[in-house]
Parts: structure tokens; C-alpha cells; sequence
């Protein structure tokens, strides 16, 4: 009678109901007492929305045997209803298995604030992880205010590295000048994770920590980060308004007092590659410009874009090699070197203007041109696969083999000084 019953239930539910559900649902425990029961969990066997976890049959499955079952949530609360019809005892193990699933891939990825370091993530929890990361590592990590966006949002640098009495040289890294490059801002928040966690556990990053400060800035170009969420995921420059020109925004790798707009930029407020109305126009271009110009001590200069993995270096303005550019070659020859080691991505290596293209207002040679005569720009994964949706599934690979191009870089800044 009862059984009847049930199965009424399940004919009565439509099939469109819930496909792709069939991941989730509950997992149940219980014990067939008699026959009845038995033909229950045989009937519900047979409408193949069970999924048998012990025994992994309901063949095998005598009474008394304790027989655990995942349901998929489209049938989850006709089943239940089914038990309690015919008064079957019954546990319910896994409220909800999606959720577990996930809390669960969350536990791999995740620090002890319950970041997700393998996902993509909105500015706001960006900058919330800002303030927690800092508040948890008081040792390691402050925090500093370096300006605001157009659309005034903040501009952080955390420095990482042990405090010390005196001041110790510095490393200073960018993410997320370009919008849409999203695994850029992933990779500055990797390495401040890295770094906190390796911290007195592993002996190069303690090392690194005690004798330099990085300085990073895990997003410069908030509002455009914030633009390629909520708008336009292929957004690139910054938002600030053109006069003149219905076209929003200016590149900010051509805003750079670096022999500015005299080549590969362009004058048009509606080009993505446009230089702005002058050098360091942008707020974003000039908080950062004005932090690395008034701070004592910045021996390298790392930025950090996607994709096409390449280890690019000055210059770009112009096709003259760098004063120091064998050793740069050499640098960048061993950092991608170190970098294929891991899962074998192989990387180009030399001056900007020769392995891509030619083009003034650049970070890098701005930076090259203060005095910081280690200057990178990194393009990391993946070289137009996925492009700039390079898939979650790759933030970790591709952190961790960068780790080490960083983490050679830094180690050679460390023993050269000057
Ligand atoms: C461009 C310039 Cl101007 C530079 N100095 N260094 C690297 C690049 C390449 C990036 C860009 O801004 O086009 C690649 Se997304
Ligand atoms: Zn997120
Ligand atoms: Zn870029
Ligand atoms: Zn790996």
C-alpha cells in the first residue's frame, strides 16, 4: 500500500524538473527491516535517481544491512516523503551534498579566513582580504593607502617581509593595471599568501622576508577591475571620463612618464591603447608613481599581465638595449628557465620592443629610467587558449610555477646589491 503510494509521488513529478541537479541532494542511512522495505529501496533503485555509497548495490542488500544513498535534490523530498509514508526509519547524513562539496573544495584552497586563493574574485572581497590579510599577519604585512581610483576607490600596497629596525631593500610588484587580465590580481594575492604561510616554514621564503620588503599592490586599476565584472569583461583601461570624447578611459601602461605617447600608443580617447592627455593623467598611474618615487630603497620593479607568457624587460620605447641588458637577458633567460620547471610553460624572454612590440608610457621603463635597473614585466598564461578567461582550474599552476620566476628574481636582487 504504501509502496504504491510512492510511487504515485514519482510519477506525478514532471521530468524536466531538475536536470543537472543530479550532483547535489541528500545523503540518507537507514536499515531495511522486512520485505517491505526491501521492495521500497528496490523501487526507488529502479527509478535510477539513487546513487547506492554502501553498499554500492541495492542488490547485495539484505535486511538489516545498513544501507547509505544519496538522492539527487530533484528527488531528495519525494524519497523522504516515500520513508516516512511507510515508517522507515531513517537518518539523513548530508543535508546538503552541493554544499559540503563545495565547503569542502573551499578547505583546499582556502586560508584560515576562509579565502578561496583558486577563484577570481569582485573587488570588494579583494579589498576586504586586503584588511583581513594584514590584520592576521601584524608581523608581516602593513598596509598603506597610496591614493584612490577615479571613481574613488582605494589603492593599496601591503608591504610583506619581518619587520625590521632599519629599512630594508624593497621589491615592488603590481597587478591588475589591465582590467581583464584577472590572473594577474590572483597571482599578487597568491603571493602575499605564499609568503605568510612560508614564512619560518620554508627557508628561501624566510630568507627572502628577513632581508626584503615586497611591496605590493594587488590591484592598481580598481575601477576597471570593477568595470570588467559588472559590465564589460574585456575592459582594459581606467574610467576616467575624456573631455571631448564620448570614449571612456586611458591605458594605463601608456600613461607612464616614459618617453610618453611618442610611440605604440595612440592619441584616441576611444583606442584601447589610448596614452591619456598627458603622462601620470590617470590617478591610478600617479598614486603609484609618486609611492615608487618618494620610497627609499625599491631595487626591482615587477608588473604583472597576461597573457602570452613572457618575461619581457626594457625597453620598449625604443629598440636600444638597456644599459645592464645582458644581465637582464640572463635574469629573465634563468627566471623562465625556473618557471617551465614545473609543469614545462614555456616563456619567451627579452626587451618588450623586440619580442612584442614597440610602445611608449610603459611601467617597467618608467621604472627602468628612476633607477631601478631590475625591471620586469611579466605575461603570464596562458598564449591564447582561453586568453583572458583563463579557467580557475589554472590559477594554481600558473601561481605556482610564477612563484618561482619571482622568487629566483627576488633571490638575485638580494645577492646583487646596489
Ligand atoms: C607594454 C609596454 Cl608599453 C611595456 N613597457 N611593457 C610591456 C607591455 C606589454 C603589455 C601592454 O601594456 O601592452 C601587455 Se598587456
Ligand atoms: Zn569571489
Ligand atoms: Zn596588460
Ligand atoms: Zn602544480
Amino acid at each position: 500500500m504504501a509502496r504504491v503510494l510512492f510511487l504515485s509521488f514519482l510519477t506525478t513529478v514532471s521530468v524536466e524538473a531538475t536536470v543537472g541537479q543530479h550532483a547535489g541532494g541528500k545523503v540518507f542511512r537507514l536499515k531495511p527491516e522486512n520485505k517491505q522495505d526491501l521492495q521500497f529501496l528496490k523501487n526507488v533503485s529502479h527509478t535510477g535517481k539513487v546513487d547506492f555509497w554502501h553498499p554500492h548495490s541495492i542488490d547485495l542488500v539484505t535486511t538489516n544491512w545498513t544501507v547509505d544513498f544519496r538522492v539527487g535534490a530533484d528527488w531528495a523530498s519525494q524519497v523522504q516523503a516515500g520513508l516516512e509514508k511507510i515508517g522507515l526509519k531513517y537518518d539523513v547524513l548530508i543535508e546538503n551534498v552541493q554544499s559540503l562539496m563545495e565547503k569542502q573544495f573551499d578547505q583546499n584552497a582556502t586560508d584560515s579566513t576562509g579565502y578561496n586563493y583558486e577563484r577570481y574574485h569582485q573587488w570588494n572581497e579583494i579589498e576586504s582580504w586586503i584588511t583581513k590579510v594584514t590584520i592576521k599577519n601584524p608581523r608581516l604585512i602593513s598596509r598603506f593607502e597610496i591614493g584612490q581610483s577615479y571613481e574613488e576607490r582605494g589603492i593599496y600596497v601591503l608591504r610583506v617581509g619581518k619587520r625590521t629596525r632599519f629599512m630594508k631593500p624593497a621589491i615592488f610588484m603590481d597587478c591588475g593595471i589591465h582590467a581583464r587580465e584577472w590572473i594577474s590580481p590572483a597571482f599578487c594575492q597568491w603571493f602575499v599568501k605564499e609568503a605568510v604561510t612560508n614564512y619560518g616554514i620554508d627557508s628561501t621564503m624566510t630568507a627572502l622576508l628577513d632581508k626584503l620588503d615586497f611591496l605590493i599592490v594587488p590591484v592598481i586599476n580598481v575601477d576597471g577591475y570593477v568595470y570588467s565584472w559588472t559590465k564589460d569583461r574585456f575592459w582594459r583601461k581606467t574610467r576616467s571620463r575624456n573631455s571631448g570624447s564620448n570614449c571612456v578611459g586611458t591605458d594605463p601602461n601608456r600613461n607612464f612618464d616614459a618617453r610618453w605617447c611618442t610611440i605604440g600608443a595612440s592619441r584616441n580617447p576611444c583606442d584601447e591603447t589610448y596614452c591619456g592627455s598627458h603622462a601620470e593623467s590617470e590617478m591610478e598611474v600617479k598614486a603609484v608613481a609618486n609611492f615608487i618615487r618618494q620610497y627609499r630603497g625599491i631595487k626591482a620593479y615587477i608588473t604583472i599581465h597576461s597573457y602570452s607568457q613572457m618575461c619581457l624587460f626594457p625597453y620598449s620605447y625604443t629598440y636600444s638595449l638597456a644599459s645592464n641588458y645582458k644581465e637582464l637577458n640572463a635574469l629573465a633567460r634563468n627566471a623562465v628557465k625556473v618557471l617551465s620547471s614545473l609543469h614545462g610553460t614555456q616563456y619567451e624572454y627579452g626587451p618588450a620592443s623586440i619580442v612584442i612590440y614597440p610602445s611608449a608610457g610603459g611601467s617597467d621603463d618608467w621604472a627602468y629610467d628612476l633607477g631601478i635597473k631590475y625591471s620586469f614585466t611579466f605575461e603570464l598564461r596562458d598564449t591564447g587558449r582561453y586568453g583572458f578567461l583563463l579557467p580557475e582550474s589554472q590559477i594554481k599552476p600558473t601561481c605556482e610555477e610564477t612563484m618561482l620566476a619571482i622568487n629566483y628574481i627576488a633571490a638575485y636582487v638580494l645577492n646583487h646589491p646596489y
